[in-house]
């Protein structure tokens, strides 16, 4: 058990499930700091039963702190990252900044759990749509290894924090009342759009968040040749992200083994019934922790590949509960070798 733990970032979209998911889960703690800037120092949040204030993130803030669980943005976790670590806490990250970096594991608990035991202070949790699209792959990785990847990402806006999903209802309120609500958060208009862009351009006409899928994936599976092929675009839905993925296997597989495998996985839920209308979608996903999977079926384009659908909550799985699981982790892994 961690006596102390910290969460940086408590009053963002991804915080506020962390402390709801560290009393739901029971996560075992003696005392819980909530850390962040100037600007939200002395409120008071409510986290089970008890009230905490909100202290300074300073590089004296985590004495005596064993764990700290943070969502920031990555210039604010390149800085605090070392003063934790220094006082000999152990990060777990949810921003962008550290998951490629050869020291720091990046670890989806479905996935790779053995990689936290190489941590040296630092762990990464990936981003929202690369993390449901390993936890759905990982059990066909397994079986069949996936050698290409064709993923499009429909993302929710909450993956742009609060002021995404503002954003969103002001834009579809001024629409309706015949106005455009000028964009900030996104590049364009949200309201009855779709926007091909998720972050700034990053290789070869992708952009950055189409990257990070591919290259978290390969760090996460541990196997640079798996080609990746992802268009990331944003939709009007505000929680909740969904990913039509086609994958070709090694050996290939059947639709049929596919949906097997997928049932056995640790943290897929399979909804897959076209004739009684039942696949997964994100009114049906929000506020869940798994990953779930349907329209699962052979591509008929002649790949040899498996095509399926694959929607998860963003601020649970793809960010809050990977996080507070990889903190679990940390905690069985430590009772382990004590006893
Ligand atoms: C997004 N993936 O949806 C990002 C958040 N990490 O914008």
């Amino acid at each position: 058990m961690y006596e102390t733990i910290a969460l940086v970032g408590a009053t963002g979209a991804v915080g506020r499930i962390v402390l709801e998911q560290l009393v739901e889960r029971k996560f075992p703690y003696k005392r819980l700091k909530l850390l962040a800037s100037e600007r939200s120092v002395g409120k008071e949040v409510r986290v089970g039963d008890e009230t905490i204030k909100i202290e300074l993130l300073e590089p004296n803030a985590f004495k005596h702190v064993d764990l700290v669980i943070a969502s920031t943005p990555d210039e604010v976790s390149a800085e605090f990252a070392a003063w934790a670590v220094e006082a000999g806490a152990v990060v777990v990250d949810e921003s962008a900044f550290w998951r490629m970096d050869d020291k720091v594991p990046l670890v989806v608990p479905e996935v790779n759990p053995d990689a936290v035991d190489h941590h040296s202070g630092i762990i990464a949790s990936p981003n929202c749509s690369t993390t449901q699209m390993v936890v759905a792959l990982a059990p066909l990785h397994k079986a069949a290894r996936v050698k290409r990847v064709v993923v499009s990402t429909y993302q929710a806006t909450s993956g742009a924090g609060i002021a995404g999903n503002e954003e969103l209802k002001d834009s579809v309120r001024d629409s309706l009342s015949g106005k455009v609500h000028p964009a900030k958060v996104f590049q364009h208009p949200i309201a009855f759009n779709l926007i091909p862009q998720i972050g700034s351009r990053k290789y070869e006409g992708y952009t950055s968040e189409e990257m990070k899928m591919v290259y978290e994936t390969r760090k996460i599976f541990g196997d640079d040749d798996i080609q990746i092929c992802p268009t990331c675009v944003r939709v009007p839905v505000m929680i909740g992200h969904s990913e039509s993925i086609l994958v070709e296997t090694e050996r290939p597989l059947t639709a049929a083994e596919a949906t097997e495998l997928f049932r056995a996985a640790d943290g897929v839920t399979v909804v897959d019934d076209l004739d009684a209308m039942q696949y997964p979608m994100p009114r049906d996903c929000d506020g869940k922790d798994d990953v779930f999977v349907g329209r699962i079926r052979k591509d008929i384009s002649g790949s040899g590949g498996i095509a399926f659908w694959c929607v998860s909550d963003n601020l649970r799985k793809g960010a809050a509960t990977n996080a507070v699981q990889i903190a679990e982790l940390l905690v069985r892994k430590a009772a382990a070798v004590s006893s």
